[in-house]
């Protein structure tokens, strides 16, 4: 194994919500690792790149202290580092380098649902549960807000109940648990999603060289993600009309069918899901043998 200061490190989230959807992403990448869980460190078998697995809220730091090159991580958990940087009056040394459309949820604030609230000024000198204090100082000085956050680092939901706060701050995704605890969304702060930040820290060119690689290749899996191949033979006559139909494509290849002067067989990547409606739309222009496949890898 090569000297472990030239292998890239990227931090992934231990065990929870984001885990699996993050190794299944760096495997589409071609990584190779050794899956044991109960490690800190899992080594890629077939590129010098090691995941750290560690808690969420330890990725963005361990980032911008440059003790790994990348890491994916929820956008939330990311601000409310930036903040928390911010406050101790350093700038954050990383940036967020892609969006990975999974680990959707907002962070809120819910009230008890008996609660009359009335905008933002309905906070005012009220208490707040969170283990988001930055980002809810954040939004309280923004709106001009008096009020008071409590730090709260799980359970969030209880402390109305508890008499610990007049409000909560929270993620929320279904919003069941909101529901299950008798409290109401009444403002969302932030909206988010897992995402890939880089650190700021500049890297050897050989360690660059291979971090360009890795976001080459995510940035290849992420555009595929609802990419479709579509193939079909159409009248040359109704060209016009089926490139039109096909979603988000960009130049289609036409070429000539063996024996057959006015047809014609395309081929084309659809950035977009191709859905039934689209294949019956196609059909009804004149299209017949349509297959469509979905796409695994794209390099531009
Ligand atoms: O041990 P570690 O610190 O790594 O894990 P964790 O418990 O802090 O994180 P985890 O795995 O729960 O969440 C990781 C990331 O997933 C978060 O930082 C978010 O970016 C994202 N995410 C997406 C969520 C949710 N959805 C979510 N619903 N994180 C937490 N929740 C919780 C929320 O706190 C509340 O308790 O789920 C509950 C609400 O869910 P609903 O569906 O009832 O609204
Ligand atoms: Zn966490």
């Amino acid at each position: 194994m090569e000297h472990s200061r030239q292998r890239i490190k990227i931090a992934v989230q231990k065990t929870g919500r984001l885990t699996d959807h993050s190794i299944d992403l760096l495997e589409r990448c071609g990584l190779k690792i050794t899956k044991s869980k109960d490690q800190l460190i899992c080594y890629g078998e077939n590129m010098p790149i090691d995941l750290l697995l560690v808690r969420d809220d330890d990725i963005p730091g361990l980032v911008n202290d440059d003790v790994c090159d990348l890491g994916i991580v929820g956008l939330n958990v990311v601000e409310e580092k930036r903040l928390q940087l911010e406050q101790r009056g350093s700038n954050a040394r990383f940036k967020q380098i892609f969006e990975l459309d999974f680990g959707h949820c907002r962070l809120s604030i819910a009230a008890p649902s008996d609660t009359e609230y009335q905008g933002p000024d309905s906070l005012k000198n009220t208490n707040i549960a969170t283990s988001y204090i930055g980002l809810l100082r954040d939004y309280l000085n923004k709106n001009g807000i008096q009020a008071e956050p409590v730090f709260f680092s799980g359970a969030v939901e209880i402390a109305p109940k508890l008499g610990r706060a007049d409000f909560i701050c929270d993620l929320v995704s279904s919003g069941a648990t909101l529901a299950a605890n008798g409290l109401t969304e009444v403002a969302v702060l932030l909206e988010s999603e897992a995402i890939v930040i880089q650190t700021l820290v500049p890297l050897s060119a050989e360690k660059q060289a291979l971090v360009d690689k890795i976001i080459q290749r995510l940035d290849g899996v992420l555009k595929v993600r609802d990419s479709k191949y579509i193939m079909l033979h159409a009248p040359r006559a109704a060209l016009a009309e089926i490139r039109s139909l096909l979603p988000g494509s960009e130049a289609p290849t036409v070429m000539p069918l063996e024996g057959s002067d006015d047809k014609v067989a395309i081929h084309a990547v659809c950035r977009e899901n191709v859905f039934w409606e689209t294949l019956e739309n196609l059909k009804a222009a004149g299209a017949s043998s349509l297959l469509v496949l979905p796409v695994e890898k794209m390099l531009a």
